[in-house]
């Protein structure tokens, strides 16, 4: 075991009951992102998060999640965001679009906002590697965004004491 335990990996999750939460969730591949959102909205309430500081706008497409979570985090003051969606490779590079587009801008907000923005986006070659993601077999992603969410809040809060 290591004698290093000043940078220790921290175990224990913050409390959330006094967070505030925007959840954007892209209705494209709703069968993956629907499962994303249940996760992730159980493991905020686990973690002390009330109901009613949860608030949840759907968009059409990952590419709606650009602008859905600068509206939100502009209108709704909430204490963090988490981006939700599922990009799944066709037979044009609109997948390359898609993710190259969201991720850049979502990344730039993310460090120029006021609020940190979690990236909830999946994007895989395939809907058998997205199911993957969410039934366990490679994790359950929406409640890792969830946990995220809730330490990054605690970050930044950290800093403003
Ligand atoms: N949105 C997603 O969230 N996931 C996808 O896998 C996805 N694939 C797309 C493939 C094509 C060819 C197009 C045209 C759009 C796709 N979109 C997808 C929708 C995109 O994010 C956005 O909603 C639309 O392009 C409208 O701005």
């Amino acid at each position: 075991m290591s004698t290093h335990t000043f940078f220790k990996e921290s175990t224990t999750t913050p409390d959330a009951s006094n967070m505030r939460f925007g959840l954007v969730v892209a209705e494209w591949n709703s069968h993956i992102t629907d499962v994303l959102l249940d996760q992730a909205v159980c493991a905020l309430l686990s973690a002390g998060a009330k109901k009613e500081n949860i608030i949840i706008k759907r968009v059409p497409g990952s590419f709606e999640l650009i602008f859905g979570c600068s509206e939100l985090a502009r209108y709704k003051g909430v204490d963090g965001i988490i981006a939700i969606g599922s990009v799944i490779r066709g037979d044009t590079p609109h997948f390359d679009y898609i993710c190259n587009g969201v991720t850049q801008e979502l990344a730039r907000q993310n460090s120029t906002g006021e609020v940190p923005i979690i990236y909830g986006l999946l994007t895989t070659e395939n809907e058998h590697q997205a199911i993957e993601r969410i039934d366990g077999t490679v994790g359950r992603k929406g409640e890792e965004f969830a946990m995220t969410a809730i330490k990054m809040i605690d970050f930044s809060w950290s800093l403003k004491k």
